[in-house]
């Protein structure tokens, strides 16, 4: 049967199905809004909305040896054995760093209009600190100008796990303040240099995958296990780090830069939708967020999370909470597991909800499913914090992608949750909340962290033999509903 699908019959069933064939082939078809149907089978997003993909500097560039670029802690923790799956690494990965002209002309055949992309540290301060790469940063040139040829607005983020080898060498890295005074020295000379052609920028990825997993569990670089007290000091320099760099980049940046952080916040969804779930989720996404989002937002660590630390609460003085509550412009939700709220009578008024073993996930262990939250996650941080301009800057999944003899890969397990989180995410903008752009992670497969090549996260498959990329069927859905600016 599917090897009956040959790359004919797959335009036609594209053409009957989704409405377009393959990427950059036949026009998708107008919405049934544009034909004057009444039927529902759409969900049209406001005008003006943005779509786009998110993409990082480890995971995708390789080129590790290459124009000047120093050594990160990914390098020395995917070289050392028994870290990262099959002992993979990030040398070449999709080796963007040689073929990002032709990734761009993928981003803007599936018709993006924004594009998340992160710079490595290292490429720009091969130590960290000092010297800026001249070469390093004529890289980012080539790319933002190609971008930005391609009608596409560059949002560019400044960190995104790559630390610079010689600032975990020099100062233990995230153990120390002297990383986030570096931090913010890189964020305003990268400010400087591409914010005549970068409008928006985010100082940082995911705290707690970087922090926690860093230098909690150990699964990720630099592959630490620090006692509590340590851990939480290094969860605060993070947020130092992240207020420094919003101050040098309005210092150093155009007027009018956009500043914002990319987080992987964990927003509360209410078990079901009575008031007493959705308050109880509110509260805990509160204090669920205390070391990072919430004192970022509030320029204040909630009590229930400093006395619940006690002994191992971190050090800080009020000048520091100043800096780390600095005004942002936006704010940037990276949305894929849910975590279930149901309110409760202990003092803190909610609980979490365990994860039964049956509950559904995507091909990463972790990736359970729950499209709830990109409609929980606009709300939460327009009701709580009075966010007015949010972008979701991380959401897709990982799927057992095959690439079958027609050269397709179908994907109808990402389609499906594709599909159920953008119509919750249509929930959300359809109610007034502020999102105003999506962010698809990710445009390519690549290199997965811990999990090396073995989880595919992209629309478009990797042949990491050949380096050829092919549009998965994920990939003609979210052209379809670009081009429609509706789920379809
Ligand atoms: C994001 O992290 C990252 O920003 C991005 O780089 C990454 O490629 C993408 O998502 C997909 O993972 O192995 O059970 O210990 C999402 C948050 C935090 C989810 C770490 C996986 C490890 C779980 N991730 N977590 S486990």
């Amino acid at each position: 049967m599917f090897k009956d699908l040959s790359r004919r019959n797959f335009g036609k069933f594209g053409a009957s199905a989704v409405g377009a064939s393959v990427i950059g082939g036949l026009r998708p078809t107008p919405a049934p809004a544009a034909q004057g149907s009444a039927k529902a089978d759409y969900y049209a997003f406001p005008p003006n909305f943005s779509w786009g993909c998110a993409t990082a500097s480890y995971q995708m560039e390789g080129g590790a040896n290459e124009g000047g670029r120093g050594k990160s802690i990914w390098d020395t923790f995917s070289h050392t054995p028994g870290k990262v799956h099959d002992n993979q690494n990030g040398d070449v990965a999709d080796d963007d760093y040689h073929l990002y002209k032709q990734d761009i002309q993928l981003l803007k055949d599936v018709g993006a209009k924004i594009y998340r992309l992160s710079i490595s540290w290292p490429r720009i301060f091969p130590q960290g600190d000092g010297k800026p790469n001249e070469q390093g940063v004529a890289f980012y040139d080539r790319v933002i100008d190609t971008v930005r040829e391609a009608g596409i607005d560059p949002f560019v983020t400044l960190f995104h796990w790559d630390l610079p080898q010689s600032l975990q060498d020099r100062f233990g890295g995230w153990e120390s303040r002297k990383t986030a005074e570096a931090f913010g020295q890189y964020a305003g000379y990268v400010a400087s240099r591409l914010s005549d052609r970068v409008q928006h920028f985010f100082t940082m990825n995911e705290f707690s995958s970087f922090i926690d997993l860093g230098y909690g569990t150990g699964q990720f670089a630099p592959g630490l296990k620090l006692p509590p007290k340590e851990l939480n000091q290094a969860r605060f320099n993070a947020v130092l780090a992240h207020g420094l760099g919003v101050q040098a980049i309005r210092a150093k940046a155009r007027p009018g830069t956009k500043v914002g952080v990319a987080e992987n916040f964990r927003p509360g969804t209410p078990v079901f939708n009575s008031p007493a779930h959705i308050k109880a989720s509110a509260q805990a996404t509160r204090i669920l967020n205390a070391p990072y989002l919430t004192v970022i937002m509030e320029g204040k660590y909630p009590d229930e999370y400093l006395s619940h630390e006690g002994a191992n609460a971190p050090k800080f003085t009020d000048q520091d909470l100043k800096i780390i509550g600095s005004p942002l412009d936006l704010v940037g939700a990276n949305i894929y597991n849910p975590t279930f709220i149901r309110a409760a009578d202990s003092p803190e008024g909610f609980e979490v909800v365990p994860t039964p073993a049956s509950y559904p996930h995507m091909a990463s262990p972790w990736l359970y499913i729950g499209p709830e939250g990109l409609y929980w996650a606009p709300r939460h941080l327009a009701e709580i914090w009075n966010v007015k301009d949010i972008y979701i800057t991380e959401n897709g999944c990982s799927s057992s992608d095959v690439l079958g003899p027609d050269g397709h890969v179908y994907d109808t397990d990402r389609v499906m949750f594709l599909r159920n989180y953008l119509i919750n995410l249509h929930r959300a903008a359809s109610e007034g909340y502020p999102v105003h752009g999506y962010f698809l992670w990710s445009l390519l497969d690549n290199f997965e962290w811990a999990d090396g090549y073995s989880n595919r996260f992209g629309i478009y498959y990797v042949d990491y033999q050949t380096q050829k990329r092919y549009p998965k069927l994920s990939a003609l859905f979210y052209k379809e509903v670009i081009a429609n600016n509706a789920v379809m």
